[in-house]
């Protein structure tokens, strides 16, 4: 039988099925993998289960259907693999202007992340707070790339409406930092949904990660993922020498550079860095590249000494 994936805790994954909701284990406690996984099965996972007769309501994941795509990252300590959304249309950014304190470099490493994966969303939430200039600044930027920059106040109201069009009839996973108001606005989206909410701390400036693990719903027009706040966001699955190819705004210089395999780092007659230097590429934008290219470069040797030792 088959089932959608709505959440796991502790190694028990509740499935949604033409029967109605399973709580399963994974039969044999593991499922074929090629990579080290964190977690094996995530939200948004498509599974085949089989009943368990003698408990009713319960069942075993025999297996994981093949993901259209995921939502990923390196989880730093342990370096496998963590999964937090799979199959997905949307993956929906939310940032806060102020409290917590604006982040873009977070919303650089989704955008990397989705390119050639899935479409992004970002959100500005909490505009009822103060915007500076600075954060105009990078979300003109990342509206001239092309990507869809919406602002909206889970408090107020605002945005709330054209946030729902957007997701309507989608698959969308709510990703970004803890506190930004991940759940309040899905809550706002659709109230029945009663996602749990929690504070800003004031003396850190915070948030309290709430949610403590991803959950999957289905509204009357769609299905949303909520997510746990996360901090850091390292990319799966790109060699250093091909992120450039993964910010969108370095695309139209790639392949123009005097070396034919350049890092953009500190070769001569760089494209990419004339670029930044002519106020084409924001430099901002350059910064975060050097810091997800020095990460990938880290974890490469870090899987590498693993392997060895
Ligand atoms: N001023 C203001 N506060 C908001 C807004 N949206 C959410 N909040 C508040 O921000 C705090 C955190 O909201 P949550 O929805 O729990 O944030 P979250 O992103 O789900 O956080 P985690 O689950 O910890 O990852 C709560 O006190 C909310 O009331 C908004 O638009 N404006
Ligand atoms: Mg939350
Ligand atoms: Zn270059």
């Amino acid at each position: 039988m088959r089932g959608l994936v709505h959440y796991g805790i502790n190694n028990i994954y509740t499935v949604n099925t033409e029967d109605g909701i399973f709580e399963c284990r994974i039969k044999g406690k593991k499922l074929k993998s090629d990579r080290k996984e964190y977690n094996p099965i995530c939200s948004g996972d498509w599974v085949e289960l089989i009943k368990d007769e003698n408990h009713p309501g319960k069942g075993m994941i025999t297996e994981r259907h093949d993901r259209e795509n995921a939502f990923a990252r390196w989880n730093r300590k342990r370096a496998n693999v963590q999964t937090i959304a799979a199959n997905i249309d949307l993956l929906v950014c939310i940032l806060s202007p102020e409290s917590p304190p604006f982040r873009p470099r977070f919303a650089d490493r989704v955008l990397v992340n989705a390119e050639d994966n899935f479409p992004v969303l970002i959100v500005l939430n909490k505009i009822d707070q103060e915007i500076d200039d600075e954060t105009e600044r990078r979300i003109s930027g990342w509206m001239k790339m092309g990507y869809e920059v919406i602002r909206t106040s889970a408090k107020t109201g605002y945005g709330v409406d054209q946030l729902k069009s957007i997701i309507e009839g989608k698959t969308a996973a709510f990703v970004g930092q803890s506190g930004v108001g991940k759940s309040s606005l899905l809550n706002a989206v659709e109230p029945g949904l009663n996602f749990r909410v929690g504070d800003v701390s004031e003396k850190f400036n915070k948030g309290t990660h709430t949610t403590c693990f991803a959950v999957l719903d289905s509204w009357k027009d769609g299905i949303i993922i909520d997510t746990p706040g996360i901090k850091e966001i390292d990319p799966v699955g790109i060699e250093p020498e091909i992120l450039s190819h993964f910010m969108r705004d370095f695309k139209p210089y790639l392949g123009k550079c005097a070396h034919s395999v350049c890092m953009h780092r500190d070769e001569p007659g760089c494209a990419v860095k004339q670029a930044v230097e002519d106020g084409a590429v924001l430099e901002e934008r350059y910064s975060s590249y050097l810091r997800i290219l020095q990460d990938l470069e880290h974890r490469l040797k870090l899987n590498k000494y693993r392997k060895e030792t």
